[in-house]
C-alpha cells in the first residue's frame, strides 16, 4: 500500500526525547502509512526512498501540524442547563434558595433521566461538535448524571453512540459515585453498594472504560471511594478520581496506591499527596475552568506537581454546574494564564499528558507508530494556540488516518 507525505508544514511532536521545546521540527515532513504515523522528521532528512513509495502528497501550507487534541476528563453528556441558576445567583439568589428550588447537581440528575436517549444525544452532540472544530480527537465522557442503572446505562450508550456518529475516539468512565441518588438520602453506603452492582452490570455490557468517583466532604468519603476502587480492581479496570477540589481529604493518595491513571482538580494537594501520585505514575489533571467558573482561589500546587515531576494535563471539565465550556484551546489560555504554566507545558497537557490520563499510549504525540491523528494549525508558533482567545485557528484534521 502506498505512503501518504505531508510537508510544507512545521510540527510540534511533542515528544520528549526531542531535545527541543515542543520537539518541534521547522520544516517538516510526515509520512503516514494509513491510520498510522510511519516516519516523523525534518524535510531535508527524509529518505529518497521512503519519498519515492509516497503516493499522495500534501503540501500543508505553512500550517503548524500537532498530535490531534485529547480532552481527557469531561461531562459532556447530560441534559437542560443550569443557566438559570447562573442568573439566579447572579441577581443576588443564595445557594440555599437555590437548592431549595431543586437545584445543583439534582436538577442535572432529574433533566438526564427525563431525557430520551435521543434527546440527550442531540443536545450532547452539540457540545462535541464545538470540541470537535478545535481539533479535538479523543474525548473522554463520564457518567454520574443518572445515578440509578438505567439512566447511568443511557449515558454511556450515548456516549458510545457519538464516537460511532463521529471521526473520534471516546473513552467512558463510569462515575456512579458522583453524587448521592435521591432515593438513597441518608444512606450513603447502600447507594455505594448500588452503585457496585451498576458498574458489574455496565462493565459486563461492555460500557466502562475506567472509573471515576468524587472524594469530597459533600460528595464521598475515602473509605466509600476505596470501595468503588476495591470493585474496579476486581474487575481489571483502571481507576481516575475527582481529588482534592475543595478540600484535602487524602483522595490523590488513596488514588495513587489503587495506581489511578489520574487524580483530577488538585487544588488543596498536600506534599504527601504528590509524592504518592509520582510514584504510582498518575497523571494531575487540571481543570481550569472549573476555578473560573467557581471564582476559586486556591491554585492548584503547579510548583510542587513540577517538583516531583508529576506529568500535568489540561482538559474542559465540561459539565452544566461547575464548567459550562466546550473549548479546550480556551483552557490552554487558562492553564497558562490562571495556572501559569508554560505555553509547552499547556500544550503537552492537552496532547502527551492527556494521552497517559487515559492510558492511551498509542497517542499523543506525532511518532512512527502511532495513530495518525493530527491537526493542521494556521498558526507558525506552538505559543499562539495558547495565546489567543477565540481565534478559530483550526484547518484540516486527520483523524485515523484520514480527513475529517
Ligand atoms: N466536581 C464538580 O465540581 C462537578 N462534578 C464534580 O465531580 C459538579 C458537577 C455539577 O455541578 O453538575
Ligand atoms: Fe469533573
Amino acid at each position: 500500500m502506498s505512503l501518504t507525505l505531508w510537508h510544507g508544514c512545521s510540527a510540534a511532536t511533542m515528544r520528549p526525547d526531542a531535545g527541543r521545546p515542543y520537539g518541534l521540527i521547522e520544516d517538516a515532513a510526515l509520512v503516514q502509512d494509513g491510520p498510522r504515523l510511519h516516519w516523523v522528521g525534518a524535510r531535508c532528512d527524509l529518505p529518497a526512498a521512503l519519498l519515492a513509495r509516497c503516493g499522495q502528497q500534501h503540501d500543508g501550507g505553512g500550517a503548524l501540524i500537532t498530535p490531534g487534541l485529547i480532552d481527557c476528563h469531561t461531562h459532556l453528556v447530560y441534559a437542560g442547563d443550569r443557566a438559570h441558576e447562573f442568573e439566579l445567583r447572579l441577581n443576588g439568589g443564595s445557594y440555599e434558595e437555590i437548592a431549595r428550588q431543586g437545584g445543583g447537581i439534582a436538577a442535572t440528575v432529574r433533566a438526564t433521566r427525563g431525557a430520551s436517549a435521543e434527546e440527550l444525544k442531540s443536545q450532547s452532540r452539540v457540545r462535541l461538535r464545538q470540541l470537535l472544530a478545535e481539533g479535538v480527537t479523543t474525548l473522554e465522557i463520564k457518567s454520574g448524571y443518572g445515578l440509578a442503572l438505567e439512566p447511568e446505562r443511557k449515558m454511556l450508550q450515548v456516549a458510545r453512540e457519538l464516537g460511532h456518529e463521529h471521526a473520534l475516539s471516546i473513552r467512558t468512565t463510569f462515575l456512579g459515585a458522583h453524587a448521592l441518588a435521591p432515593e438513597f438520602a441518608g444512606r450513603v453506603d447502600d447507594y455505594i453498594d448500588e452503585v457496585l452492582r451498576m458498574l458489574t452490570v455496565l462493565h459486563a455490557e461492555g460500557l466502562v472504560d475506567a472509573v471515576d468517583a468524587f472524594c469530597e466532604r459533600i460528595a464521598f468519603s475515602p473509605a466509600q471511594t476505596r470501595r468503588v476502587f476495591e470493585a474496579a480492581r476486581q474487575l481489571g479496570l483502571p481507576v481516575k478520581l475527582h481529588a482534592e477540589q475543595l478540600s484535602d481529604s487524602g483522595g490523590a493518595a488513596l488514588a495513587a496506591s489503587y495506581s489511578a491513571l489520574s487524580c483530577d482538580h488538585l487544588e488543596f494537594l498536600s506534599e504527601e499527596g504528590a509524592q504518592a501520585m509520582a510514584g504510582a505514575g498518575s497523571v494531575a489533571v487540571l481543570l481550569p475552568g472549573a476555578f473560573y467558573f467557581l471564582r476559586e482561589t486556591r491554585l492548584p500546587p503547579v510548583d510542587r506537581l513540577r517538583r516531583h515531576r508529576v506529568p500535568m494535563a489540561i482538559a474542559t471539565d465540561c459539565n452544566p454546574g461547575t464548567s459550562p465550556c466546550s473549548s479546550l484551546l480556551l483552557m490552554l489560555n487558562m492553564a497558562c494564564t490562571l495556572f501559569r504554566l508554560t505555553p509547552e507545558e499547556a500544550l503537552a497537557g492537552v496532547t502527551r499528558h492527556a494521552a497517559q490520563a487515559l492510558g492511551l499510549s498509542d497517542r499523543g504525540m506525532l511518532a512512527p507508530g502511532l495513530r495518525a491523528d493530527f491537526v493542521l494549525w494556521d498558526v507558525q508558533r506552538p505559543a499562539q494556540l495558547c495565546y489567543a482567545l477565540g481565534a478559530r485557528p483550526c484547518g484540516k484534521v486527520i483523524f485515523n488516518g484520514e480527513e475529517r
